[in-house]
């Protein structure tokens, strides 16, 4: 039998990611609350590296809450590109991003980060500062990741800077706890992808035959996120039929915890040089200079841009 996977960018359609804002309030979840407290720490060290008149290219920018850090200790940044494939929940917050930074010129896109995307014309000269946070990239594979690095760094350009969070491989029982709070909210946002599948596609999923199933692969340093069903069933999707056994498992998003040196490695493979790294020993930010050899891809006019 093949094992059944999901990729975890479908979690965000607005439910997800209203939920996702939820998990980064619990107490279990460090990421979010240890990435805000670097980068307040260190936000004038890290807007000293932007180049005057830039624009900063976010990656899946959700709330863009921690872009607002950058954003207010840097007078250098003209431009901030949000580009996030959750496109109802990308609009929530523009008005009051527009009210605290009247100067900026705000160009959200709602992309699927990892296709080719263009900067629109006005902003296309700009120098460009890439921003991926929330360790959104141990989402990937680690030769994935490699990858969608070389991506960015075909987005921003050669020589261009990229702030990036990465979570660092820690005790065990902290990470098992950050993904299986007391609350169940994560529980919720991994099940939301089965309501999203029934809501979207006419499926019969039924939510209370799954459970949510996360723990610590320590050989993969990875946390695994499953939904595990808890007894044999068959399910319709789109004229489809797909059977369940008991305690099989849907693999819905792997969480790659890393090392400094150990992202270090993979962004030296990946065309960037590490500059600086800030860590609280739970978190890590990294600024990466792009090498020789990233292209900046060139504008062409496109019809997906929201205005
Ligand atoms: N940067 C925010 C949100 C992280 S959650 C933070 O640090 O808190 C991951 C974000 O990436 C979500 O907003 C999700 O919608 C977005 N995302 C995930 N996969 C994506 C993809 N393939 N293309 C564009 N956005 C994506
Ligand atoms: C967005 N991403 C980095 C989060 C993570 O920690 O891997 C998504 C998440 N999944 C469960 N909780 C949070």
């Amino acid at each position: 039998m093949f094992s059944k996977h999901l990729p975890p960018k479908y979690f965000y359609d607005l439910p997800g990611s209203a939920l996702f804002e939820r998990i980064t309030q619990l107490p279990e979840y460090y990421p979010t609350r240890c990435e805000i407290g670097i980068l307040q720490d260190n936000a004038p060290a890290i807007a000293s590296m932007f180049p005057p008149g830039c624009a900063l290219v976010e990656f899946g920018s959700g709330s863009s809450r921690k872009a607002r850090i950058l954003l207010g200790a840097a007078a250098s940044v003209d431009a901030y590109i949000p580009v996030d494939i959750s496109g109802d929940f990308l609009q929530q917050d523009l008005a009051q991003l527009h009210r605290d930074f009247p100067r900026l010129a705000v160009h959200p896109l709602v992309e699927d980060f990892t296709k080719p995307f263009v900067i629109p014309s006005r902003l296309a000269g700009l120098p460009r500062v890439g921003f991926f946070p929330g360790s959104t990239i141990g989402n990937f594979e680690p030769q994935e990741a490699g990858q969608f690095l070389r991506h960015i760094g075909g987005v921003i350009g050669r020589g261009s800077l990229l702030i990036i969070g990465i979570d660092l491989a820690k005790e065990e029982g902290l990470l098992n706890r950050a993904y299986n709070d007391a609350e169940g909210v994560t529980a919720k946002f991994n099940l939301n992808l089965l309501a999203r599948i029934n809501r979207e596609l006419g499926a019969n999923f039924n939510l209370a035959a799954f459970e949510h199933y996360a723990f610590f692969n320590g050989d993969k340093s990875r946390i695994e996120m499953h939904l595990a069903s808890t007894r044999r069933q068959r399910v319709r999707i789109n004229g489809a039929t797909i059977d369940f056994g008991a305690g099989e498992t849907i693999h819905t998003e792997n969480s790659y915890k890393y090392t400094i040196p150990s992202f270090q490695a993979l962004a030296r493979g990946s065309g960037w040089t590490p500059v600086r790294a800030f860590t609280d020993g739970m978190f890590s930010v990294h600024a990466l200079r792009a090498e020789a050899g990233h292209q900046k891809s060139e504008f062409r006019s496109r019809k997906s841009e929201v205005k």
